[in-house]
C-alpha cells in the first residue's frame, strides 16, 4: 500500500524506496502533490517527477539530485525539502511557487552504488568497443559540450559521452525542463560546500551573474545561520574547475532559466561522498533554509 512508504532521514534510502515514497505523497496529499512517470532509465527504472502546487503560483522552481550516483546526501536532502513542504513548513510558499522535484536522476548508477560499488559516479550505459561502462551525466548536456574539463575517453570519470544527450536519463530531465521552463533550476551534488552558478564551460560570467551571486549569498547566509556551516559562492569554473556540458549551463542558456545553481553539499572531504547517516538531518535542515530563501525571493520578485 502506498501509504506505508515512510522516510526518516536517519538513513539513506535506495531508488525503489524513494520512488515508493514519492507515490505515497500523491496518495497522502492529493490536493497539492502530483507524481508523473516521465521516463525510463537505461536499465529500465521508472523516473518520476513530483509537482507540488496549489494552482495559484506564477513561478516555478525545478530541483534535481543524485545526478552523480555516489553523492547520496543529494537525494536525501531533496527528499527532505519535499517532506518540509508537504508537512507545511514554509507555509505560504506553495501559494507563490510551483515546485518540481526529481530527487534521483541517475537511477541505474544510484542502484549500483547500493549493490556493487559505493563510489560509482557515472551512468550505467555500456560504451561499444570499451570495457568501461558509463558516461558522466554532468558532462553530457549540449551547451558547449566537450569544450573543456571533459573527456572523450570512455574509461574516464568525466567521460562526456559519444554525443550530447547520449544518456537517456539526461534527455528525460532535459525534456521536462523544456516543457516547464522553470525560472529557477537547482541541481544538488556533493561534496565541497559550494553554491555555484554558471558558467562551467568558461571562466567568463553570464550577463546576470550579479543577480545570481547576490541571491546565492543570501541563501548561504540563511544556511550558515543554522549550524555555522561555511559555503563558498561563485561561478563553477571559478570556484571549482572548468567543466563543459553541465546541466546548470544548459538550464541558464537553452533552458531559459533566470537562476541556475549547482550546490555541492557537505562535507569538505572528511567523509566526502560517504557522509554518515547522522549528518543527513543537519545537512538537510540547513540547506532547507537556503532553499526556502530562494523560493521566498522568487515568489515575491
Ligand atoms: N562536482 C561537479 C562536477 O560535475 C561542477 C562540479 C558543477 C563543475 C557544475 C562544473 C559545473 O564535476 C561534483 N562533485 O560532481
Ligand atoms: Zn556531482
Amino acid at each position: 500500500r502506498a501509504g506505508d512508504a515512510r522516510m526518516s532521514w536517519d538513513a539513506y534510502y535506495n531508488y525503489d524506496e524513494i520512488n515508493a515514497w514519492l507515490d505515497s505523497l500523491a496518495a497522502d496529499y492529493p490536493s497539492i502533490a502530483t507524481v508523473t512517470d516521465v521516463g525510463t532509465s537505461y536499465e529500465g527504472r521508472t523516473m518520476k517527477l513530483l509537482k507540488l502546487s496549489t494552482g495559484q503560483a506564477v513561478h516555478a522552481i525545478f530541483t534535481d539530485g543524485g545526478m552523480h550516483a555516489r553523492e547520496w546526501i543529494a537525494p536525501a536532502t531533496v527528499t527532505y525539502f519535499i517532506q518540509q513542504l508537504v508537512a507545511g513548513d514554509g507555509v505560504g510558499l506553495l501559494d507563490d511557487v510551483d515546485f518540481y522535484f526529481m530527487p534521483s536522476i541517475n537511477p541505474d548508477g544510484y542502484a549500483y552504488t547500493f549493490t556493487e560499488d559505493r563510489l560509482w559516479r557515472k551512468t550505467r550505459s555500456p560504451n561499444p568497443g570499451s570495457p568501461c561502462v558509463g558516461t558522466d551525466p554532468n558532462r553530457n548536456w549540449s551547451f558547449h559540450w566537450m569544450e573543456g574539463g571533459a573527456s572523450d575517453m570512455p574509461c574516464s570519470e568525466i567521460y562526456a559521452g559519444p554525443e550530447p544527450f547520449s544518456e537517456v536519463e539526461m534527455r528525460v530531465v532535459r525534456d521536462q525542463l523544456l516543457v516547464l521552463r522553470p525560472r529557477v533550476y537547482l541541481t544538488f551534488h556533493s561534496y565541497s560546500q559550494l553554491w555555484m552558478y554558471p558558467w562551467g564551460y568558461t571562466t567568463d560570467l553570464p550577463d546576470n551573474w550579479e543577480d545570481m551571486h547576490s541571491l546565492a549569498i543570501a541563501a548561504v547566509a540563511a544556511l550558515t545561520a543554522v549550524h555555522g556551516t561555511q559555503y563558498e559562492v561563485g561561478s563553477s569554473s571559478n570556484t571549482s574547475y572548468i567543466a563543459a556540458g553541465g546541466s546548470d549551463d544548459w538550464a541558464l542558456s537553452v533552458g531559459g532559466s533566470e537562476y541556475a545553481y549547482t550546490i555541492e553539499l557537505r562535507d569538505q572531504g572528511q567523509y566526502g561522498f560517504e557522509l554518515p547517516e547522522n549528518l543527513i538531518i543537519p545537512t538537510a535542515e540547513e540547506t532547507w533554509e537556503g532553499f526556502k530563501l530562494i523560493a521566498q525571493f522568487i515568489g515575491h520578485y
